[in-house]
């Protein structure tokens, strides 16, 4: 009998993916993607050096074992650690006021005045995640690698970063396929400082919780071509505001030189465009302004479909689920 009144009620019901209602369900999104793990990927620079996997397996343990709310771990780093990110911080800091947009710029001086950056010493998560929390009440998770997309997206719903906390390994300080501190604390949270910005991110996440897998496939792509890789005109020049870009002294001037395709930005083009995340980038996608790039990535994450709506309340950090009449 049960088992009938079972099979009654699933007939309604379409099949929604498990996402996360309040904040603390972020400790159950943590699929990673193994893709560039320095044990496993032959071509991860740090491959054949083990001080450098045993560094990374410590990392990733403190991340693994963090839960949502516990104090963020701090790290000492080593003189090496060190000397990699004073030469990427030197290196992208001496061509960012001519590359970067003017948002990444104002917030970066803040940051270097208010939060510790600069070039001799790696911030650590916890400081910065209390700057950006008085900014624009986002915070920092640490993570022990690159997240699927569905669990990535789903925690900026929270205004909850995902942060990866290692370093690059120090024979390729100019380009790095996989997230790192550098990736993290220079091109993304001068970024999600700035609060309209940090609105719209919010929006990417919302508009993903419970989204069909083909969703989430555009979503991640715009985000990838947007938040990671974009370009934006400003004062007649192109500039760029992806964080990808961002931490990549390689990739930086090589998409602000005349050799990559460049296309306008357009979400509902730009959300099926492949994209491969080993190298360069072949194109990339140039917005009229930074604002027209918010408000059309605003208006694209407002049509995704869904049999419900969401809510987020900010007073509980949990999501509300309204159905649809
Ligand atoms: N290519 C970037 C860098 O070298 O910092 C990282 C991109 C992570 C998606
Ligand atoms: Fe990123």
């Amino acid at each position: 009998l049960k088992r009938v009144a079972d099979d009654v009620r699933s007939v309604p019901e379409e099949k929604v993916p498990w996402f996360p209602r309040q904040i603390k369900d972020l400790d159950r999104c943590n699929m990673l993607i193994t893709k560039f793990d320095p044990d496993m990927d032959h071509d991860h620079p740090g491959f054949n050096d083990p001080e450098y996997r045993k560094r990374r397996a410590f990392i990733s343990e403190l991340a693994f074992r963090h839960k949502q709310g516990d104090p963020l771990p701090t790290l000492e780093y080593t003189a090496e650690e060190v000397a990699t990110w004073r030469q990427v911080y030197r290196q992208l800091r001496s061509i960012y006021p001519s590359l970067a947009c003017r948002q990444f710029l104002d917030s970066l001086q803040q940051l270097e005045r208010e939060c510790g950056y600069g070039e001799d010493r790696i911030p650590q998560l916890r400081e910065v995640s209390a700057f950006l929390k008085e900014k624009t009440g986002f915070q920092l998770r640490p993570v022990a690698g690159l997240l699927s997309a569905r669990d990535f997206l789903a925690s900026l719903a929270f205004r909850v970063f995902q942060c990866t906390q290692y370093i690059r390994h120090s024979s390729a300080p100019m380009h790095s396929p996989e997230p790192d501190c550098c990736h993290e604390l220079l091109g993304h949270v001068p970024m999600l400082s700035d609060k309209e910005f940090a609105q719209f991110s919010q929006e990417i996440g919302l508009a993903s919780l419970g989204a069909s897998d083909e969703d989430i496939e555009k979503l991640s792509t715009l985000y990838w071509f947007t938040v990671e890789f974009g370009l934006c005109k400003q004062n007649g020049a192109v500039k760029a505001y992806g964080a990808g870009l961002l931490s990549s002294y390689g990739e930086l001037v090589y998409a602000l030189s005349n050799e990559p395709e460049y296309k306008p930005f357009n979400p509902e083009e730009t959300a099926v465009q492949p994209y491969q995340d080993q190298t360069y980038q072949p194109v990339y996608f140039v917005a009229e302004s930074f604002e027209d790039a918010k408000i059309k990535l605003r208006r694209y994450s407002a049509t995704v479909k869904r049999p419900f709506t969401v809510r987020y309340d900010p007073f509980t950090c949990s999501v509300e689920v309204l159905d649809q009449p």
